[in-house]
């Protein structure tokens, strides 16, 4: 197989890449940086329109979508067991990545961003007030979720890879997440993790 990430340092891709390590899979990573908008330059663009990181494309096809290249890396390298073997524990991990994909992902960019949603720079305040309180809503959930657990499930799964920049996203935003004492554990877990050091230093191309 031949597979490529499209990946930038520090993006939410971080997850994925960090998946396909711990399958054990062989891949190439395409450095697109968001730093200077690689992902708006019209190369880009005609590989993945949606001008997104991360893409994955295997064997010529591509794939956009953290959730679903999750779910393609645990189904491709079963023996890694990056899935729970209990279908509705399957259920509740997508339901889980589509948490964090659609629920809580949007608050750091607007955190991050906030011109890309607002002209009025007035506002922009308050908008980030709103973010970072919505995450940090959120945050408590993913908590109380990881209450007495080291993992998500009974092993690492992809759930722990797309935790993980959840987690040190919101730490890059400069927010205080230590009184989440569940979710700052799992992140020392994950940082243990020979996959998380190799992704965290991979910073340029
Ligand atoms: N729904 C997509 C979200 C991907 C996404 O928003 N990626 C961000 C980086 S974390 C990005 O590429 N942003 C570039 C931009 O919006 O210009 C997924 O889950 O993969």
């Amino acid at each position: 197989m031949d597979i490529t990430l499209y990946h930038s340092p520090g993006a939410c891709s971080m997850a994925t890449y960090i998946s396909l390590l711990e399958a054990g899979a062989e891949f190439d990573v395409n450095i697109i940086s968001l730093k200077t908008n690689d992902q708006s330059s019209p190369q880009y663009a005609a590989i993945n329109p949606k001008k997104k990181v991360p893409f994955l494309v295997v064997d010529g096809n591509g794939l956009s979508e953290n959730i679903a290249m999750q779910a393609w890396i645990a189904e491709t390298w079963p023996e890694a067991k990056l899935m729970p073997s209990d279908n509705w524990d399957q259920k509740k991990a997508l339901s889980h990545m589509g948490w964090f994909g659609a629920g809580i992902h949007q608050h750091i960019t607007r955190h991050f961003k906030p011109v890309k949603f607002c002209a009025n720079t007035d506002a922009h305040d308050d908008m980030k007030a709103k973010a970072k309180a919505m995450y940090m809503e959120q945050l408590a959930l993913v908590d109380a979720e990881l209450t007495n657990k080291t993992w998500f499930f009974d092993h690492y799964t992809v759930c722990d890879s797309y935790f993980f920049w959840i987690y040190n996203r919101g730490e890059g935003e400069g927010w205080d997440l230590s009184g989440f004492e569940h979710c700052t554990a799992h992140n020392a877990r994950m940082r243990e993790r020979q996959s998380v050091q190799k992704v965290l230093a991979h910073k340029a191309g």
